[in-house]
């Protein structure tokens, strides 16, 4: 057992000081990363689709899209605007920091402002891996339930941003909105939140707001 336990802190040990190079490659560019992180559905693809369309002209914005198999996400950045790069894992249930590494190889940082990170859809495996993004963006949506704060608590522990999506199905769902924060309070007091509908577009210009002030405190501290 305790061999086992070893092998796993090396593979975490790894991964970290991997992404502390992918960071320090964003840092020196002046670009903002967001690991954006849910269950398969929630809605990853769908918000990128919205922030891409909303900033286009003011941001310069490229998406590294995560998924076990298909290019099926990339295609839809791309046809919203952005850079894309797809990263299919082969089967791993979450990306890590040398997966990026090598997709950040293929952009040109010095051009971009921000860097979307869609991360494979599951709420355990990423919250392990560190890809060296800035901030880490987790999205729930309400037809998944209000107890996923309680069944998932690593993934909300561990995340600075919180999006509520599809709160155009509130009416329809049995979502508990108090029980819900409630989870999230505990394991995460005060994360920043955004209750947003990627359909009706509801709530998202504050989330707009916060990606473009986030991106330029990124190029003030590149300067
Ligand atoms: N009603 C409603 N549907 C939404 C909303 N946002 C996304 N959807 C729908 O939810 C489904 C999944 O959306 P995606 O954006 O593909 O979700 P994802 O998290 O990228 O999914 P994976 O990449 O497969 O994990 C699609 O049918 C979207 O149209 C919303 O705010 N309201
Ligand atoms: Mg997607």
């Amino acid at each position: 057992m305790p061999q086992r336990v070893a092998v796993v802190e090396n593979i975490l040990g790894a991964n970290d000081r991997l992404a502390d190079e992918n960071r320090a490659r964003l840092d020196a560019a002046g670009v903002l990363g967001l690991n954006l992180m849910a269950s398969p559905g929630a809605g990853k693809t769908s918000l990128i689709e919205h922030t891409v369309r909303a900033l286009a002209g003011r941001l310069r914005l490229a998406v590294i899209d995560g998924d076990i198999a298909t290019s099926l996400d990339a295609d839809r950045a791309a046809a919203a605007g952005a850079t894309a790069v797809q990263i299919n894992t082969g089967g791993e249930c979450h990306l890590d920091a040398v997966m990026v590494q090598g997709a950040l190889g293929q952009l040109d940082l010095t051009g971009l402002d921000l860097l979307i990170v869609e991360n494979v859809g599951n709420l355990v495996c990423p919250a392990s891996f560190r890809l060296g993004t800035h901030h880490s963006v987790l999205i729930a949506s309400v037809p998944e339930g209000d107890d996923k704060p309680y069944k998932y608590p690593g993934m909300y522990r561990g995340v600075d941003v919180l999006l509520i999506n599809k709160t155009d199905l509130l009416p329809y769902v049995t979502f508990d909105m108090a029980r819900f924060r409630q989870g999230v309070e505990i394991l995460n007091p005060g994360v920043r939140t955004f209750a947003v509908s990627c359909r009706t577009g509801e709530g998202l210009p504050a989330w707009l707001d916060w990606v473009q002030a986030a991106a330029a405190e990124g190029r003030r501290g590149a300067a």
